[in-house]
């Protein structure tokens, strides 16, 4: 999967995407990540993206011509060696609190595709006619962030934990083994037996196989998985 981020901050993506299992996703050729600097697609001698709002209110807007050329130019590339995205299934997410919320069942369908092109806004927003170059708008929550590069890894990683080969074999499997689309959420302990006067709860150490999924079951929540 290439999956390719424009922002004017592409430098908060690499100590993210480049550590742990997203890291091991682009090592073994899983994934491609590919940033794109907006700032190179702005106007004039300054590389102007943002503008006032027609109308009148608080803050900058980012322009519509900049976002869309950059926009375009992902469109345009068509992967390393390893990811021949073009002409596959492809789409351009947008980052916006007014957008439809984040959940597992998006990261699996988002996982679908060959290409994903992530656009995250900053300011107080953006041209309201860049939606016309945008498939889905995808919001992480109710809240109001400084820029849509956290949500666009969150994103990120929500995806790439899916695709096939990422996660290891004891991990995926103990996925599976709870296959009606939940898994359960419950709480786990590690030695020591005795933290600090907090015990481990006496049915888990007693290897009763039985015993200890009903405590996990009633300690659960389900949670929708893969
Ligand atoms: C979110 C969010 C967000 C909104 C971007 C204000 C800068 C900011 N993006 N889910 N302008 N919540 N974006 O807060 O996706």
């Amino acid at each position: 999967m290439l999956i390719q981020i424009i922002s004017l901050f592409p430098e908060m993506f690499p100590p993210v995407l480049e550590t742990s299992m997203l890291f091991k996703a682009k090592d073994k050729g899983i994934v491609e990540y590919s940033y794109i600097n907006l700032r190179d697609f702005g106007l004039g001698k300054r590389k102007t993206v943002d503008d006032t709002p027609y109308g009148g209110g608080d803050g900058m807007l980012l322009k519509p011509e900049p976002l869309v050329a950059a926009i375009e130019a992902a469109k345009a590339y068509d992967g390393n060696e390893s990811q021949k995205a073009k002409s596959k299934k492809q789409k351009v997410v947008l980052m916006t609190p007014r957008g439809e919320r984040f959940n597992q069942a998006k990261a699996k369908e988002l996982a679908q595709l060959d290409n994903l092109i992530l656009v995250c806004a900053r300011y107080e927003g953006y041209d309201e006619r860049v939606t016309a170059f945008i498939d889905e708008q995808i919001s992480i929550g109710d809240y109001v962030l400084t820029g849509g590069e956290l949500p666009a890894m969150i994103v990120t990683d929500a995806v790439v934990r899916l695709l096939p080969g990422v996660l290891g074999g004891a991990k995926s499997t103990e996925i599976e083994s709870f296959s009606d689309g939940k898994t359960l959420e419950f709480p786990q302990y590690t030695r020591p037996e005795d933290f600090r006067g907090m015990k481990v709860p006496d049915v888990l150490l007693k290897g009763h196989h039985a015993e200890i999924e009903k405590w996990r079951n009633k300690n659960s929540r389900a949670v929708e998985q893969n």
